[in-house]
């Protein structure tokens, strides 16, 4: 059985966590699988893509069940681990010139909680909750996790998080602006469907450009930030879906945009 489901459909590309027994807890296999069905959100005919998990939960972190080490034997090399996985997973998603929707089903623990903070619209069932995992077994937060935390709830909630390693309900997620919204579990399906295809028929370019300049903000001055709108806007306002969408409003009919990237 595939760790990883992938299907195309109307521009969302849907990749499901596949490994339900083990709450889609990552070994390498998954790593290598979700690697791949990321490489074909790279294709034009791709405008969105949709990550959620099999089963009750959505991701339950590193698969536990490889990291037993014997006593006297040398630890596992957790840096090569976040080094060739985590890490250009994180970046992946935070890099792609596309948006990522991520519908959190059930539990997102450990990296699981972290990987779903990386998408850009996070979107749980109401039952699904989130669980900085890593004190509990001597780990500190990784895959983004300290760096997502302080800035999306605040120094305060990201140190409660991390050091009590507490579970967070999906509405206290929602309340503390770590995630887009909360939604009953039986319209979950629905509601992910429909910002999906949202998203894969809005303008692509502008998508990737507020997702470049949100990016860079964290690190920016004002000045330097209002210096990046104005490149980014010059692009954007040149682009194909650019011109469409004006003309669209002006003309008061519904844009039709392209997609295209450049
Ligand atoms: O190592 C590296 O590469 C470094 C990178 C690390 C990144 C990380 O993600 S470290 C953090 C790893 N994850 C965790 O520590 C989470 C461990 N799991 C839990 O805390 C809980 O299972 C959950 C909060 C996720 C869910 O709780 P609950 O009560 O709903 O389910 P459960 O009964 O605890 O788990 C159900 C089964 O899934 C159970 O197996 P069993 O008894 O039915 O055979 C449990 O052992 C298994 N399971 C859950 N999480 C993992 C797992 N098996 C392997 N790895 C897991 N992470």
């Amino acid at each position: 059985m595939s760790s990883i489901l992938v299907s195309l459909e109307t521009g969302v590309l849907a990749v499901t966590l596949n490994r339900p027994d083990k709450l889609n807890a990552f070994n390498p296999e998954m790593h290598e699988e979700l690697r791949a069905a990321l490489e074909q959100a790279d294709g034009p005919e791709v405008r969105a893509v949709l990550l959620t998990g099999a089963g009750r939960a959505f991701c339950a972190g590193q698969d536990l069940s490889t990291r037993k080490v014997t006593p006297g034997a040398a630890p596992i090399d957790l840096a090569v681990s976040l080094g060739n996985y985590y890490n250009p997973l994180v970046r992946r998603l935070r890099e792609l010139p596309k948006p990522v929707v991520c519908a959190v089903n059930g539990t997102a623990a450990g990296a699981g909680a972290n990987i779903a903070l990386a998408c850009d619209l996070v979107i749980a069932a109401r039952s699904a909750s989130f669980v900085q995992a890593f004190s509990r077994i001597g780990l500190l937060p990784d895959s983004g996790g300290t760096w997502f935390l302080p800035r999306l709830a605040g120094s305060a909630r990201a140190m409660g998080l991390a050091l009590l390693g507490e579970k967070l309900s999906a509405e206290d997620a929602a309340a503390w602006g770590l995630i887009w919204k909360v939604v009953d579990d039986d319209k979950l399906a629905a509601e992910v469907e429909a910002v999906s295809d949202r998203l894969a028929s809005a303008a692509t370019q502008a998508l990737a450009l507020s997702k470049r300049a949100l990016a860079a903000s964290s690190g920016n001055a004002l000045a330097t930030q209002l210096d990046l709108e104005r490149e980014l806007q010059k692009l954007a306002g040149a682009s194909a879906d650019g011109l469409e969408g004006v003309n669209a409003f002006l003309e008061k009919r519904a844009p039709r945009f392209s997609g295209e990237l450049a």
